[in-house]
């Protein structure tokens, strides 16, 4: 289910703004232990794949313990470090409930974790997709920043009919985002850096197109859900990509109104090309269905 279409009355047992005790003790040792296995898999993995920002907030927060970390715990370090803090929610919620909380710097994370027998494929993002993929970013200052200027503008989207245009920035961009460093690309999107097969084919594959990020262009290309991305947009820093947030979404607006989509896996003459894309990936079908 889309997340604008969810009703906005919360389900039994949640609160109005949709969240829920995460009921740390409640969870079984094999909940525990499905996320000591991702979380493993993952860090074998992400040294010179996830950047520093990431795998620094992965250290500071500590969620190296043995099993799904107790939200209360790493909100006294979160809080500490840019003021944000996790909320348990039961899955997906509203656009309008998601970016209330990010207006209020909390993060909306699923409760709940995948089986042992769904590691790789995922409907609703859970506690590893959101705590492991999203959450260390937000011990960034930038970052953190431009999570709560996201929830501002999303508010405001929803209210000029924009919301599809902010989805897709969302999408490139905290979900699937690579950022340009000295020794090369690095992952800081929650999507990739939470999904083993993905932090390969986003930075190894010849298959996607990597472009540079730009705030219209983004907003412009539609995305996929259900399969890796055909395009990933490439952000020169943390700072550009919060400094892109302080332009004039108003007359952006005003420019997209008149302006066609851009087909996913083409490259435009202006595009800056870190990676001109086979295809080959999509042209295959994709992914079997896992
Ligand atoms: N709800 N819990 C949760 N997590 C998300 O990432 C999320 C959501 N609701 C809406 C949403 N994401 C997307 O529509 C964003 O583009 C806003
Ligand atoms: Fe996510």
């Amino acid at each position: 289910m889309a997340a604008e279409t969810l009703s906005l009355t919360p389900p039994p047992g949640a609160r109005p703004d949709w969240t829920i005790d995460q009921g740390w003790d409640a969870y079984a040792q094999a909940e525990h232990d499905v996320w000591v296995t991702l979380y493993e898999r993952q860090c074998a993995l992400l040294p010179g794949r996830a950047c520093d920002p990431f795998l620094k907030g992965l250290d500071s927060l500590d969620l190296h313990r043995t099993g799904i970390p107790d939200f209360a715990r790493i909100n006294e370090e979160l809080k500490r470090l840019t003021g944000w803090t996790v909320v348990a929610v039961p899955g997906l919620v509203p656009d309008e409930v998601f970016f209330e909380h990010l207006a209020n710097r909390r993060f909306p994370a699923g409760q709940f974790i995948r089986r042992a027998d769904q590691l790789d494929y995922l409907q609703e993002p859970d506690v590893f997709h959101d705590v492991f993929g999203h959450v260390p970013m937000l011990t960034d200052p930038t970052f953190a920043d431009y999570m709560q200027a996201y929830g501002r503008g999303g508010l405001r989207a929803m209210n000029l009919g924009r919301l599809h245009n902010l989805a897709r920035l969302y999408w490139y961009t905290v979900e699937f985002g690579l950022l340009e460093t000295p020794a090369g690309l690095r992952i800081y999107g929650a999507g990739i850096v939470s999904s083993h097969a993905e932090s390969i084919f986003a930075l190894d594959d010849p298959s996607p197109n990597r472009l540079g990020f730009d705030l219209a262009r983004v907003m412009r290309t539609p995305y996929r859900i259900d399969d890796f991305q055909q395009v990933y947009f490439v952000i020169p820093s943390l700072q550009a990509l919060l400094d892109s947030t302080l332009s004039d979404f108003g007359a952006l607006y005003a420019y997209l109104a008149s302006q066609k989509d851009i087909p996913i896996e083409a490259i435009l003459p202006d595009d800056k090309v870190f990676n001109r894309g086979t295809q080959a990936y999509a042209q295959r079908g994709g992914q079997t269905a896992a």
